[in-house]
């Protein structure tokens, strides 16, 4: 990997050649496997490509309170109430030691707020989806945070120090998140025909927004080549993304339902399931603020700033 090098100003992929001396001792210690702490000098470039990251990321999580914090007041049993409510929290709590961690490279959670809401860092594209039955709080638990889980289990050991100790405790969180949304889909699919019909509907929806969930296929992914080579990212996009398919589809034959995709195949030769791709277009249109509930997402978190700094004036 120290060979092709390594982009350090956000421009392009830099030579070892082209290094500065500082750049190759940097990129020695990516390459030896060493953390690299908020105090330890740092390209400029993998500074901002980490606030990005863990910029949206934080968001992600908050944002991300909101589609299954729609249906807490309309939960069917005392239990279930218990279970999301317990759920919800942990994403407020992933949010907080997401923003704590980004605050170690010298940008404040007040910032990060002002960028998300004019629109200059953005939130996972799944969560501008909506959730429009109870069927929905266990297809979130089992796909978006069972996708959640397969990209963030290898970033427990991304090259950044306070990122990578963050996402331990988060994963763990994640693999209850996931189960107890299998177990709720489970339990409707013992249910009568309407909850089975609840849950393949649910799922039929959410299938290709999780997908999505991963971005844009390598080709198109302008930040995975740095991010591998600075060991922030340990996978790529698109491998991620089939890791979560060959782990969804016996997932779906022990529930009993149909992912909605006929090119869904299991292919010998290569050793994992062909799929289709999802609607690209779609994803951009979503990532650019058109999808079915950007507006409403982001004046939720717009109020609730206001109602923050009011009572924090008061
Ligand atoms: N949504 O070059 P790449 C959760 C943007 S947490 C929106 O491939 P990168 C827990 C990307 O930022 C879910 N934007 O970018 C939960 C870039 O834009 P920019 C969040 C996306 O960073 C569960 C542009 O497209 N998880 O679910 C998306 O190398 C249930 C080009 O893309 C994380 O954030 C997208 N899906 O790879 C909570 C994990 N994909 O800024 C509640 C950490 C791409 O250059 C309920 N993040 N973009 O204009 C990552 O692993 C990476 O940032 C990727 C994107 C893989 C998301």
């Amino acid at each position: 990997m120290y060979a092709q090098m390594v982009k350090s100003t956000g421009t392009g992929l830099k030579s070892a050649d082209e290094m500065s001396a500082e750049e190759r001792a940097f990129q020695a210690r990516i390459d030896a496997g060493e953390k690299i702490e908020p105090k330890d000098w740092m390209p400029e470039g993998y500074r901002k490509t980490l606030i990005r990251q863990i910029g949206q990321h934080a968001h992600s999580e908050i944002v991300g309170q909101l589609p299954e914090g729609n249906w807490i007041t309309r939960a069917p049993t005392l239990e279930r109430k218990a279970i999301l409510l317990a759920k919800v929290q942990d994403e407020a709590g992933h949010g907080l030691y997401l923003y704590c961690a980004a605050e170690t490279l010298g940008v404040s959670r007040d910032e990060m707020t002002e960028m998300l809401l004019d629109g200059r860092m953005k939130y996972s594209s799944i969560f501008n989806y909506p959730t429009l039955s109870y069927a929905d709080v266990g297809t979130i638990g089992w796909l978006v945070d069972g996708a959640a889980i397969c990209n963030q289990v290898p970033l427990c050991r991304t090259s950044y120090g306070p990122y990578g100790r963050a996402m331990i405790r988060v994963c763990k969180e994640e693999s209850f998140h996931q189960r107890q949304g299998f177990e709720l889909l489970m339990t409707m699919m013992r249910g009568t025909d309407e909850q089975r019909a609840m849950v393949q509907e649910s799922v039929d929806r959410f299938w290709w927004p999780a997908l999505m969930m991963f971005g844009p296929p390598d080709d198109d992914s302008p930040n995975t080549a740095q991010s591998m080579a600075w060991g922030i990212k340990r996978d790529t996009n698109d491998d991620l993304r089939q890791k979560f398919v060959d782990m969804t589809v016996p997932q779906a034959e022990v529930l009993g339902v149909t992912l909605p995709d006929p090119g869904l195949v299991w292919n010998e030769e290569r050793g994992h399931h062909d799929f289709t791709q999802p609607d690209w277009e779609e994803f951009r249109a979503v990532i650019g603020g058109e999808g079915p509930c950007n507006a409403q997402r982001l004046a939720h978190r717009q109020r609730a700033h206001e109602q923050h700094e009011q009572e924090a004036t008061a």
